[in-house]
């Protein structure tokens, strides 16, 4: 009869759990961030309609929002989900500066997975600083 208390099998067993790890190590990853819309550090000369992140799993987003120069927090509600990519709808802003953007997100696999990203809206002399861009 099958035992786990008798030596041979306990190890035997704690040897097949140890190989299951190994190898499937796609379904123990957490969701990773390929790509987001602005970028961090991106400088940009007019505020975007809604901000982007692009993993490489279907996520459940959880947290998101956006703190802007004069210190004011504005909580983002999903508009569009297209898994694995979310999309989050801006209020139009204007305030020149620097705005952090943190999010946080639960993978498929349950970890809660977040980062901040910073991005710069220029005003109009920086841009001119930077030239032409689209
Ligand atoms: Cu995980």
């Amino acid at each position: 009869m099958f035992s786990l208390f008798r030596p041979s099998h306990f190890f035997a067993g704690l040897l097949l759990l140890a190989f299951s790890f190994i190898a499937t190590p796609q379904a123990f990853a957490h969701a990773v961030l390929l790509d987001s819309s602005p970028r961090n550090d991106a400088l940009i000369q007019s505020m975007p309609k809604q901000l982007r992140l692009q993993f490489n799993e279907p996520v459940t987003p959880a947290v998101a929002r956006l703190l802007g120069p004069d210190g004011e927090a504005t909580d983002l509600k999903e508009s569009t989900e297209a898994a694995p990519e979310l999309t989050f709808s801006l209020p139009s802003l204007t305030t020149i500066g620097s705005y952090t953007f943190s999010w946080r997100v639960v993978s498929a696999d349950g970890h809660p997975i977040g980062e901040t990203l910073r991005f710069s809206l220029l005003n109009k002399k920086q841009q001119s600083l930077c030239g032409p861009r689209s």
